[in-house]
């Protein structure tokens, strides 16, 4: 995911009308959780016509300035697929990857790292123009013929590489209708071939295009609302339309989800109950901050997986009715795997910084007129599967951002109170890494470069990847360079 990552959308949230925001002090970890088989939605949308079988796919050639490539598109066997019943955490090598090695630096030991300074080498596949993959996810450009595909990264096949996903090709308009293009990372590359990835039918052209999309139902468009996240907690990231033009109720009282089968999104959705006591249009956006002025009352919301158990839960940031929302904890709705618990529970949040500092699950930094306000984001930091929290900036410390960021690590119940220091790479100018990621800005020698956090080579530990350096071209053309997070 987030994957960062990340995963958030907010509702409205009307106190009065349910008890569905009280809040218990029951801590995450101690609160039941039960694998409930999704129930179906009974929502069939109409049968896609299927052209052949996907191995049989023939070649999509794209042209391109760089060298050459011919590519197939297989579809991912389902023997690829890794072993699901291993415990994430188990540190065992999985046979036959070529980044085995790598995978095995993270100790069970080890409590935090840092980024190495010299960067690994990330190969990008080659058929598309120059400093196409300048950032980790982009919208596609395909007017005047400038052709720069629609990407996002997003670990298709659950082997916790996320892949290269192209999802608009601008020669080819049944990418990002009926399938994706997927590159397969191996730990150290893209796969120089794509593989064929499956969308749901029932929607129209184009409507898979973009990493996420609020909903455009206006004017009989009927462009749905969605996002990508494992809901069911098989590592695989689903398709869950949040929601649907044809259905008020999508975005009410439930979601429709297409679980991911290694290949495609299933054709037919499960349903994803919502809590309840929340008015109609709360539950449709894929991420909205706050909004408590003018009595509107919705709080901010987020999408993590608080408690290790691989299901994302619903994390309030701020409640309009409850200041110490945002300042001092948040409120955490577990996940079952097809629905949010109907009580929270209190994660504590670090003290030492300004009220309200943390309102929302990640923000830029604002130090100016004596505001305070920290950057920071969630990562798991020290790969035991919770989200940390990662300050990049802070007002009262200009080290932080330049030469180290805070990490504030996640017990399952509260953020520590105490931050650990966490290593940045030297050798970058500009204003350095003051958040998690950024576009880059090599414009009147500010060379700041374009980076994210992503673990590239499945050891859990997000690394730092640096998508654009203002001195090299290469960097985001033919490679990526990746510095590995790893054990101090
Ligand atoms: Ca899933
Ligand atoms: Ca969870
Ligand atoms: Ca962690
Ligand atoms: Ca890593």
């Amino acid at each position: 995911m987030k994957r960062s990552p990340l995963w958030r959308w907010a509702f409205p949230c009307f106190i009065g009308l349910l008890g569905g925001c009280t809040e218990t002090p029951t801590p995450v970890l101690d609160a039941a959780v039960k694998d409930v088989a999704p129930r179906m939605d009974g929502v069939t949308p109409p049968d896609q016509p299927f052209e052949g079988g996907l191995l049989d796919q023939t070649a999509e050639i794209v042209s391109s300035d760089l060298p050459d490539v011919s590519r197939r598109e297989d579809v991912i066997a389902p023997d690829d697929m890794p072993v699901r019943e291993t415990a994430i955490d188990d540190g065992s090598a999985v046979d036959g990857e070529a980044r085995d090695a790598l995978a095995d630096r993270a100790s069970p030991a080890c409590v935090v790292g840092r980024f190495e300074a010299p960067p690994a080498r990330h190969a990008l596949p080659g058929g598309y123009p120059t400093r196409t993959f300048t950032s980790a996810g982009e919208s596609s450009s395909c007017t005047g013929g400038g052709g720069r595909p629609g990407y996002l990264l997003l670990d298709l096949n659950a082997d916790r590489r996320p892949d290269l996903v192209v999802t608009r090709a601008c020669d080819d308009d049944a990418v990002g209708s009926d399938h994706w293009r997927v590159y397969l990372n191996s730990g150290s590359t893209f796969a120089g071939t794509a593989t064929r990835f499956s969308l749901p039918g029932g929607y129209l052209t184009r409507t898979f295009t973009t990493a996420g999309e609020s909903s455009s139902c206006t004017g009989g468009v009927g462009r749905p609302g969605y996002a990508f996240f494992d809901a069911d907690g098989d590592q695989r990231p689903d398709l869950v339309v949040t929601r649907a033009c044809d259905d008020t109720a999508v975005g009410s009282d439930h979601w429709r989800v297409y679980l991911n089968t290694g290949s495609a999104f299933a054709a037919t959705a499960t349903r994803f109950a919502l809590p309840s006591g929340y008015t109609g249009s709360g539950f449709t956006s894929a991420g909205a901050a706050s909004s408590c002025s003018s009595g509107a009352g919705r709080p901010g919301y987020a999408l993590y997986d608080m408690n290790a158990d691989q299901r994302p839960d619903l994390v309030v940031t701020r409640a309009c009715d409850d200041d110490a929302v945002g300042s001092d904890h948040w409120r955490v709705y577990l996940s079952t795997g097809s629905s949010f618990a109907g009580t929270a529970t209190r994660f504590a949040l670090p003290s030492g910084y300004m009220a309200g500092g943390f309102t929302s699950a990640g923000a830029t930094s604002s130090c100016s007129g004596g505001a305070g306000r920290p950057g920071y984001a969630l990562y798991d930091m020290n790969a035991d599967q919770r989200p940390d929290l990662v300050v990049s900036r802070a007002c009262d410390d200009d080290a932080v951002g330049s030469d180290h960021w805070r990490i504030y690590l996640n017990s399952g119940s509260a953020f520590a109170s105490t931050a650990t220091r966490f290593a940045l790479p030297s050798g970058y100018t500009g204003s350095g890494f003051t958040s998690s990621g950024a576009t880059s800005s090599c414009s009147g020698g500010a060379g700041r470069p374009g980076y994210a956090l992503y673990d590239m080579n499945g050891d859990q530990r997000p690394d730092l990847v640096v998508t654009r350096a203002c001195e090299d071209d290469a960097v985001g053309s033919d490679h990526w360079r990746v510095h590995l997070n790893v054990c101090m």
